[in-house]
């Protein structure tokens, strides 16, 4: 397959010229948002709605002893006050977590974060549910706070999660992979190891809409409608209908229009609980949205790894294994959601794209008195620690070898002729072509000159940087085999109908967070019968107008549901060859398709189109015999193995000596997702991921003082980056489809952030060379970069 952007030149995004199919195309939602027609949870006006508000405790750790909620109760305009203690009458107070774990909805024995949901009520109007917040009276009793990880691995630190039998410690699990007796011996035989900490610091997706619900629970049908912030409807339907012990046909969940997600919409959170909860004692019908700190300090957040790795190479720059160790601070409650055979998620792909001899890693993952979460992000199941982690050390090893970074790279790279590639830990590479990709973006950047103008600058005293990383994913969970998230096998289905005037609809079960499904899925499909994308309405983010499906992160949309899309079209493309079959009367098999229509072998002319078969499959008369009437198919998509895109990035910062403040000058990133759908789309989605990794490299940081408090509860003390700290990013593309994958495509939707974060920091650290600076710790703050410039680290 070639790459579809060579056929039209840059910038072409008139879909009136669009062709049919994969391409360069404006987005189809676009109009409904910018003309303010969105419809987000938040739209959603029932009557009688009332509004909840929850109570968030103050403190991070502390016994509960009491909770007076009389006044709030004596409030005018609330409905009811709900309390753990009522939860607990109703065994609701606590809830299964996506990982095995279970959460408290409010709390009945012990805050064990800040901002953990105490109460909540449901009054007539927002201000009036806020306002009696403030009238509720608990009693805590408070208790030491365990913050840091690895004092709460101590022997004798306060056990958080004393609510799980027998629990006397504060580990969450256990982990490990890869071989330690091979990997010790290659070390032994190393002329060089390197060593460095390496923190990958807690941060928080931030989406620009926060989480909420609006619940409307029908007591007489016993059938529950949930609107929410959902980036998986039905596996969240599943678990609703599990917890309340109702049958998945009376829980409707509705995920509309949703303003970013980034994995912050994964979870389940208490507050959706609670908003149903709020219906049901009510009687009506109930909307939750959470504030921009209640985002900030209660949901899912990212990363937090505290690592130590290992390389060990031959003096030639020969890469011989890699080790690491990891602390992971799972927060109060394991509520990752991973799949249920990778409790570290995917971060076995810690080898990198590089063939090296043997590798291991040991983790253990710790409770601590922060919010639960971890993987959020646009994290592809954590690889972006172990991008991280392997870029970041291949970078410790170039400096003690002296070698530059991209030529260490290059000579340890997996071959073309290895894949499929099984790695060190049993991940399969599917496919990949890593040199071409990497000498792209040396092209681009133009690497050579680069260097020799750092060399001008260093020799003047001038902090010019030069970072590079290289990574590869794994994206598009499944197989179903493998991967589950409480037993829910991650397949996805699809529905295609064909209306009688050749228009379609198309059924997704993954759900659009921005990404522009409403657009590709409608291209995947007309690629595949020749109709119009214009022609082609995809729905999704509905459980009751939708198939069945695990639902959108990891970047699996395209690789798994973008499978399921482009094979329905072919079973509708073979029912469409036997009707117009009929049609020409001949044998179905001296039928010759091109896009969009069917001709006889040999005689171009005689052809009917997809729209003619289409009102011929419902119109009168007679269709061949064992075909029914219309032109409708259904599938579910059990892909046979991941995709694994990759990607070279070259950095280019300055640094202010005066000042240590950090300029990204520029940024070269080549992608290769295999077969591209959309290219517009996929550099909006490039794009995004880049900003994302300046953000985390130089500003982002959820921290903590030592009694718990959360430092990054609003966007004055979180800082994201915007337009002004970014630079005009460079982008390129080179294409190695998936052999596997029904067109080729990989996932793409994660791959800016996973592989940025190294390159800015490498470049950050090269700028620093003179001063002797092997690695510094992210956030790289004017703070931090200062004094890493005088050999000082300040502990994460
Ligand atoms: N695409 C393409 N060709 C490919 C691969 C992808 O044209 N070879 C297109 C897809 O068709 C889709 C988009 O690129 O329109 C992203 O596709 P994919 O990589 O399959 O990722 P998902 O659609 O599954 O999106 C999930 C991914 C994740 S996990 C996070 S986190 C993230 C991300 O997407 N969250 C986002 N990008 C985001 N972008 C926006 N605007 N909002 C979010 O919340
Ligand atoms: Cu890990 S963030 Mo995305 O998979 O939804």
């Amino acid at each position: 397959m070639t790459s579809v952007d060579a056929r039209k030149p840059a910038g072409f995004e008139d879909n009136d010229q669009h062709p049919v199919g994969h391409g360069r195309m404006l987005r189809k939602e676009d109009p409904r948002f910018v003309r303010g027609r969105g419809n987000y949870v938040d739209d959603v006006q029932l009557p009688g709605m009332l509004h909840l508000a929850i109570l968030r405790a103050p403190v991070a750790h502390a016994r509960l002893v009491s909770i007076d909620t009389t006044a709030a109760e004596a409030h005018p305009k609330v409905k009811a006050v709900v309390t753990g203690e009522t939860l607990a009458g109703l065994n609701l107070a606590w809830m299964p977590t996506l990982s095995n774990d279970v959460q408290a909805v409010l709390v009945t024995d012990k805050v064990r974060f800040q901002g953990q949901e105490v109460a909540f009520v449901v009054a007539e109007d927002r201000y009036a549910a806020r306002d009696a917040l403030e009238l509720i009276d608990v009693e805590y009793d408070i208790l030491d706070p365990v913050i840091d990880v690895r004092r709460a691995l101590e022997p004798g630190a306060p056990v958080i999660r004393d609510d799980l039998e027998g629990k006397t410690d504060n580990h969450c699990f256990d982990w490990e992979t890869g071989d330690a007796a091979a990997t010790e011996a290659a070390f032994a035989r190393a002329d060089v190891v390197v060593s460095q900490d390496i923190v990958y610091p807690r941060v928080h997706p931030a989406p620009m809409e926060t989480c909420g619900a609006v619940a409307d629970f029908d007591p007489v049908e016993g059938r529950l409608t949930l609107w929410s912030t959902t980036q998986a409807p039905h596996a969240h339907r599943t678990l609703y209908a599990i917890v309340a012990g109702l049958p998945e046909h009376k829980i409707r969940v509705i995920s509309p229009d949703i303003g970013g997600g980034f994995g912050n919409k994964v979870p389940i959170y208490p507050g959706y609980v609670c908003a149903v909860v709020g219906s049901i004692v009510t009687g009506k019908p109930v909307k939750w949205m959470e504030d921009r700190s209640e985002n900030l300090v209660s949901t899912g957040f990212a990363r937090d790894y505290v690592m130590r790795g290992e390389i060990a190479a031959t003096r030639d720059g020969r890469i011989l294994a890699i080790r690491t160790n990891v602390i992971a601070d799972h927060g109060a409650f394991n509520g990752t959601a991973a799949p249920v055979k990778y409790p570290a998620g995917f971060f076995g792909v810690f080898t990198g794209s590089y063939d090296l001899e043997a590798a291991y890693c040991h983790m253990s993952a710790v409770y601590t008195n922060k919010a639960p979460g971890g993987v959020a992000y646009a994290c592809s199941f954590r690889i972006t620690e172990a991008v991280y982690l392997v870029e970041r050390i291949v970078d410790c090893l170039a400096a003690e070898l002296a070698i530059d970074p991209v030529d260490l790279r290059m000579r340890n790279f997996i071959r073309p002729e290895q894949f499929p590639y099984t790695t060190k830990t049993g991940w399969v590479y599917d496919s990949g072509n890593y040199e071409p990709t990497m000498r792209e973006a040396m092209r681009l950047a133009g690497y050579e000159d680069l260097r020799r103008e750092q060399a001008g600058k260093r020799a003047r005293g001038e902090l010019m940087g030069i970072g590079v990383s290289f990574f590869t994913e794994a994206v598009g969970a499944g197989p179903r085999k493998h991967m589950d998230i409480l037993g829910l096998g991650m397949a996805d289905g699809c529905e295609l109908r064909v209306h009688p005037t050749g228009k379609a609809v198309v059924r997704l079960s993954v759900q659009s967070q921005g990404q522009g499904h409403e657009t590709t899925f409608a291209q995947i499909v007309g690629e595949e019968l020749g109709i119009p994308p214009a022609d082609i309405d995809v729905v999704h983010g509905d459980t009751d107008n939708t198939p069945f499906g695990l639902g959108t992160y990891g970047s699996r949309s395209t690789p798994v549901s973008g499978g399921a899309a482009a094979l329905v079209a072919r079973k509708v493309r073979d029912k469409a060859r036997l009707i117009a079959s009929g049609m020409l009367e001949v044998s179905a098999d001296d039928l010759v398709w091109e896009k969009g229509s069917f001709h006889v072998a040999g005689d171009p002319g005689t052809a009917v189109t997809i729209q003619d078969i289409a009102m011929r499959a419902h119109g009168a008369g007679d269709l061949p015999d064992g075909v029914e009437g219309a032109l409708e198919a259904q599938i579910t998509y059990n892909p046979p193995n991941l995709t694994y895109p990759h990607g070279a990035y070259i950095c280019v910062v300055d640094v202010d000596p005066g000042t240590a403040q950090v300029k990204v000058r520029r940024f070269v990133a080549v992608d290769d997702c295999g077969t591209r759908i959309n290219p517009m789309i996929i550099e909006g989605q490039i794009h995004g991921g880049l900003t994302d990794g300046v953000g985390m490299a130089l500003m982002e940081i959820i921290a903590f003082d030592e009694d718990g408090n959360c430092l990054g509860g609003s966007l004055m003390d979180y800082l994201l980056p915007t337009a002004l700290e970014v630079p005009d990013w460079e982008t390129g593309f080179t294409v190695t489809p998936s052999p596997h994958h029904p067109i080729g495509a990989k996932g793409v939707g994660e791959s800016a952030t996973v592989g940025s974060p190294p390159a800015i920091v490498n470049a950050v650290v090269d700028a620093l060379a003179p001063f002797g600076v092997r690695h510094a710790d992210m956030p790289l703050t004017p703070s931090r970069v200062w004094d890493a410039m005088r050999g000082q680290a300040r502990p994460p």
